[in-house]
């Protein structure tokens, strides 16, 4: 019984009150994140976050596009990104009246050379420098059996631009569909770059717990681009919004020889003779959070320790009491 309790509250002292599963606050880097109620975006010159086309700033969302026919809107991050690993988690709503297979286009989320440049690809121009995830909505190829909407990913070295008419397949690095549409709670997409390699996943089922959508290795991408959201609505339409984007620093070492390189250098590219399972040292978390890094198992053992502090405190009261009780039965 009393091991019970004890377990029970080793659980609660160490996974309760030392959340490190939720992102790690301190690894938030507000500079690159946008949350509600949105204070500095838009017009004014200090703005961290510019605003183009259809966008609208509300106190509890960024509407990119409402949903009505050819809209296009866009946010852009004003400042470089100077990390080398990133996790960036982008809360998100797709919703419109529009039935099964008559809404779209999507939203897309970047990390490129290049920003507020509107074209024609999720209101981006379809020749872009860096990464793009896409969230598509509207299946333009009918010849795929593909689900959607469809989460996919490119890199690219503006060499070769996104293929819209057939969702961008000749050059995704991988997918997943995924049922995000008109949820009545939040959806979320997390992409993480690390060590070469990019992870992108998904939680649209509200059981606060994230699903791989694209993992693979050999992925090159330089510092100093920047973040963006983008949606565009056609003849079909969708409300388009953000909710937020919050950018982490993961916590990640590296040789001496990649610190030395010229990291603003570095061409995207996606070395696809690697196969993703060359950089197993980079855990996949299975939770809202990062990877667990060295300070994080510091943390998680701290909190056990003090679970069995707590524990063994309660335990000796316990057994106080008992012996009181049990003084007072004789
Ligand atoms: C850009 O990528 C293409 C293949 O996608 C490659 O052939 C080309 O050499 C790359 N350009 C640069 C400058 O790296
Ligand atoms: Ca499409």
């Amino acid at each position: 019984m009393c091991a019970t309790a004890m377990l029970y509250l080793i659980l609660r002292t160490s996974f309760v009150h030392c959340d490190i599963t939720d992102g790690n606050q301190e690894h938030l880097k507000r500079e690159h994140s946008l949350m509600k109620p949105y204070h500095g975006v838009g017009s004014s010159s200090s703005s961290q976050w510019d605003f183009w086309g259809s966008t609208l700033v509300t106190s509890s969302y960024v509407r990119l596009t409402p949903d009505d026919r050819s809209k296009q809107g866009s946010i852009w991050n004003t400042v470089p990104v100077h990390l080398k690993d990133w996790e960036m988690h982008v809360q998100y709503k797709i919703h419109g009246s529009g039935k099964k297979n008559l809404h779209g286009d999507g939203i897309a989320i970047w990390y490129t050379k290049e920003r507020l440049h509107p074209g024609p690809i999720f209101s981006h121009n379809a020749v872009f420098h860096g990464l793009a995830v896409f969230i598509d909505t509207y299946s333009n190829d009918d010849s795929t059996d593909r689900t959607f909407p469809y989460i996919s990913a490119m890199v690219s070295n503006g060499s070769v631009g996104y293929d819209h008419g057939k969702d961008g397949r000749s050059a995704e690095l991988g997918g997943c569909p995924a049922e995000i549409r008109n949820k009545d709670h939040e959806t979320y997409l997390a992409i993480r770059y690390s060590k070469g390699r990019l992870t992108v996943m998904v939680d649209v089922e509200d059981k606060n717990e994230w699903k791989e959508c694209i993992d693979i290795g050999g992925v090159s991408l330089p510092t100093g681009y920047y973040f963006g959201a983008s949606a565009a609505t056609g003849d079909l339409s969708d409300n388009h919004d953000i909710i937020s984007m919050k950018m982490y620093q993961l916590m990640v070492e590296h040789t001496a020889e990649e610190e030395s390189q010229d990291w603003t250098k570095i061409e995207p590219s996606v070395n696809l003779l690697k196969s993703p399972k060359d950089n197993i040292d980079d855990p996949t978390g299975n939770f809202r959070g990062t990877a667990l890094t060295g300070w994080k198992v510091f943390l998680l053992l701290l909190c056990s320790l003090l679970g069995i502090v707590v524990c063994a405190v309660v335990g000796a009261v316990v057994f106080q009491k008992r012996q009181e009780r049990n003084k007072r039965f004789y």
